[in-house]
């Protein structure tokens, strides 16, 4: 996506040019799932689709907000007394983060902001990271604030989980704000260390399908913080002030509870298979791809045995994937609706693709979307066409 429809939006909804047009992609993850609340690794990757912020200050103290995506008449919140739970819906995003740069002393400046986006919603790909992270780059552009991005992260997080009441983690505003073109990142969400690792699939003749299930996928309802809640409890009883602190999956045998024990297991080991992957991207002895496609749909495995937040839609789209030839494939994101990342060869894209659509079909389920992810560049701002 470029500027160039967010900037029209801007023309068309409030009148005069924008002073500047920032993008912030979604994300894929291609390792590390529920890892980041738990302290652990994640290899996420930014996505070529995002949200774009037309933005322009305004001489008051107000924020006017409209969507490409939203009908309806323009948000307009003042920014003075700005507090949680006074916006709700798509606005609440944009709004928190206005909210948090102020908590964390930045002066906000009235601004109007015309957002356009082409991340799928409800997919699992970060859409609202992106929103918070596009409009976090708007209002610090706007004000002239040089923020290093590792804070303007917690920002965007500190807006999702106060002010939106999302309870999640730092994986998906990092991976918006610090992703690089034909890398992952890997970030350590203990230190909050993060690094490049080389990843472009494309190089040595894979792909990475995209397949948005289309099932719906909604964060705030109760089974994520429930899976927050049930790893703390983990850690608790093993004495450790979270599960990144366990490396043994010996360890877990600790844990009477078996419910509790298949939850920390999905979490050690899949810190384990972050770190596994790693080696082979940056491994010297050539193609690490299947080994990386048997961790993907080892992770699968795990999320929707041990960890069980994966959905039918999703493990019929896995394992239609790999009987037509893909590398690997799981679910991403929080899960219980989203969508599949499966790595396949070059010549297995299309068999995939049309064995993926058929089983839908035979299901009558709505037919999926099926993208193509391309590990991308990081939030910026882009030229006002
Ligand atoms: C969602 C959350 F927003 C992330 O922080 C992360 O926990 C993810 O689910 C699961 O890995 O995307």
């Amino acid at each position: 996506m470029t500027g160039t429809t967010a900037g029209e939006l801007f023309r068309s909804r409030f009148g005069g040019t924008a002073d500047g047009v920032w993008f912030a992609p979604g994300r894929a993850n291609l390792m590390g799932e529920h890892t980041d609340y738990n302290e652990g690794y994640v290899l996420p990757f930014a996505l070529g689709q995002g949200v774009a912020a037309a933005a322009a200050r305004r001489a008051d103290r107000r924020l006017v907000l409209c969507s490409a995506q939203e009908p309806g008449p323009a948000v307009e919140i003042s920014l003075d007394g700005l507090t949680p739970g006074q916006v709700t819906g798509w606005a609440a995003y944009p709004a928190g983060v206005a909210w948090a740069l102020t908590a964390a002393g930045y002066q906000v400046p009235g601004a109007s902001i015309a957002v356009d986006s082409d991340v799928p919603a409800g997919a699992g790909l970060s859409s609202s990271a992106a929103l918070e992270c596009a409009t976090a780059l708007a209002l610090t552009g706007l004000a002239g604030l040089a923020v290093d991005r590792r804070e303007l992260a917690a920002i965007a997080r500190r807006a999702e989980n106060d002010f939106a009441g999302v309870p999640s983690g730092i994986m998906d505003q990092s991976a918006s704000l610090l992703s690089r073109r034909g890398h992952a990142l890997l970030l350590d969400c203990r230190s909050l260390e993060s690094s490049q690792v080389p990843f472009d699939p494309a190089a040595s003749g894979a792909r990475l399908l995209l397949i948005n299930t289309r099932a719906g996928h909604e964060l705030s309802a109760g089974e994520y913080g429930r899976r927050r809640a049930e790893c703390e409890q983990a850690a608790r009883l093993l004495g450790v002030p979270s599960l990144r602190y366990l490396t043994d999956v010996a360890d877990l045998d600790r844990i009477d509870d078996p419910l509790l024990r298949r939850r920390a297991r999905h979490v050690v080991t899949d810190d384990q298979r972050v770190l596994a992957a790693v080696g082979w991207l940056t491994s010297a002895s050539g193609d690490g791809y299947p080994e990386i496609g048997r961790l993907l749909t080892q992770a699968h495995r795990s999320l929707r045995d041990d960890f069980e937040v994966s959905w039918p839609q999703a493990d019929v789209a896995v394992e239609a994937a790999l009987a037509a030839g893909a590398l690997g494939a799981r679910m991403i994101g929080g899960g219980f609706g989203g969508s599949v990342l499966a790595l396949v060869r070059e010549d297995a894209a299309d068999p995939v693709h049309a064995a993926v659509m058929d089983a839908f079909a035979r299901r009558s389920w709505s037919a999926p979307e099926i993208l193509a992810a391309v590990p991308s560049a990081s939030a910026r701002r882009v030229a006002l066409e």
